[in-house]
């Protein structure tokens, strides 16, 4: 008799690793991860590429798609599938859960139907929303942008479209209202004044934080930063240029950030770089969990499987003190070869087991202690005397130079014992 093997397509798909109600660093596994769906790859994304059209002939999808009856067809599948891989939360864009109507009124009022039909689903199954979003880069009056548009209408009717969706996500209890700069950024120069675009910009994420406040929304607003793709230069570039933004328009206080690990790459940094960063600099808000092929040099949004990977960037989220209103958002979609129905289930349900292993990881890591304590000694000094006034602002630039000459020192180098780090890190894998 064979033995049923992983091959068996009638083989039950199980988790291994997650266990929702497992304690992990003194919280369950479900709190620790906060696992989304996103709508706009697994649901509205037909399988086609800049060379071919659809691949895989969703029903939602037919006759060119855009029916209100198809965008309830569609919720009701992205409900089945919550279900089926036990996602806690959800993700989406106005656009993905909604057609485009003949005017923006119509357009909002076709988003606040399925809305409804989202509150009684949420009702139903538990499912929360993680995040809300506006598609500002899809239609063609966003060419050129929406809120950077050198037409202040483009940048009026963005912020329509944003209030509706943000005070649809506001109602149903979203956790995050997120902000991707999609065609915030610009091709050539030669017709961009940035100065300009960039005061559009802040006055833009000013009237949102303003919104957030008067409408009493208790979550977070997100900024997801991407160096390029559509625009060559997006100006959300990676979470010190978003830093930097905020500040300029003292919005560092009232916006966090959404990082994405395979946006982290493409503007070459690691993924947990732009975590530890973002925690660094009191921003870090959460997190879209994909990742990019090491050989293609644009975002292709895979499902993550690289487990040391993962288990930094999560190690970076615990020392983030984890997430609060943020979570783990599989802005993934499948392969186009990847047709059947299920491989949407196997996709989520292999990235959430793993990012489970990966938490593991990290919860090995994390008591074990050994890189906090390297730390600890490797700074020591800071924490003593010397560093503690330099850093108090106790000394000038003359009494450092007077200190030295009469001590006499002569600091010696001490090694950064990398390579042993690296073998501490791969004991846990
Ligand atoms: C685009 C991207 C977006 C945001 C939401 O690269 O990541 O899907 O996550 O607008
Ligand atoms: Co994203």
């Amino acid at each position: 008799m064979s033995k049923k093997s992983f091959f068996d397509r009638e083989t039950p798909f199980e988790y291994r690793w997650y266990e929702p109600g497992r304690m992990v660093l003194g919280k369950t596994m479900a709190e620790q991860l906060r696992f989304a769906v996103c709508y706009w790859h697994s649901f509205a994304w037909p399988g086609s590429d800049t060379f071919g059209g659809e691949t895989f002939m969703r029903p939602w999808h037919a006759d060119g798609g855009g029916s209100m009856k198809q965008a309830r067809q569609k919720a009701d599948a992205a409900f089945e599938l919550f279900g089926l891989v036990n996602a806690p939360f959800f993700t989406f864009h106005d656009r993905d859960i909604a057609p485009e109507g003949a005017s923006l009124a119509e357009s909002n009022r076709n988003v606040r139907k399925i809305g409804e039909v989202f509150e009684k689903k949420m009702a139903q199954t538990g499912v929360k929303l993680l995040w809300g979003t506006a598609n500002l880069f899809s239609h063609r009056r966003y060419m050129a942008g929406a809120a950077s548009n050198p037409d202040p209408e483009v940048f009026a009717y963005a912020a329509a479209q944003v209030k509706n969706v943000f005070d649809l996500t506001h109602e149903l209890g979203g956790e995050n209202y997120v902000l991707w700069g999609g065609r915030e950024g610009y091709e050539t120069l030669l017709n961009t004044a940035i100065g300009r675009e960039l005061d559009q910009l802040g006055r833009f994420l000013t009237l949102v934080v303003e919104h957030k406040h008067k409408i009493g929304f208790k979550g977070a607003i997100l900024i997801e930063p991407k160096p390029a793709e559509p625009s060559k230069h997006q100006y959300d570039f990676d979470v010190a240029t978003v830093f930097g933004f905020l500040q300029r328009y003292g919005l560092e206080k009232e916006v966090k950030v959404n990082i994405e690990q395979n946006h982290a790459t493409l503007a070459g940094h690691s993924f947990e770089h732009e975590i530890a960063l973002a925690n660094a600099l009191g921003i870090f808000g959460s997190i879209d969990m994909n990742r990019g092929d090491e050989l293609l040099g644009w975002d292709t949004d895979q499902f993550p499987n690289n487990l040391p990977q993962m288990a930094l960037a999560l190690l970076e989220i615990q020392r983030a003190g984890g997430f609060t209103t943020g979570g783990l958002n599989f802005d993934a979609k499948l392969r186009r070869q990847s047709i059947d129905p299920d491989d949407l289930v196997i996709a989520h349900a292999e990235a959430m087991d793993l990012c489970a292993r990966a938490l593991l990881v990290t919860e090995k890591m994390v008591e074990d202690g050994g890189l906090e304590r390297h730390l600890r000694e490797r700074y020591a000094g800071w924490d003593g005397k010397l560093g503690r006034e330099i850093l108090g602002g106790k000394k000038s630039l003359d009494d450092l130079a007077a200190w030295v000459e009469k001590k006499g020192i002569d600091p010696q180098p001490r090694s950064g014992r990398q390579e042993w780090l690296e073998a501490w890190l791969n004991r846990w894998i």
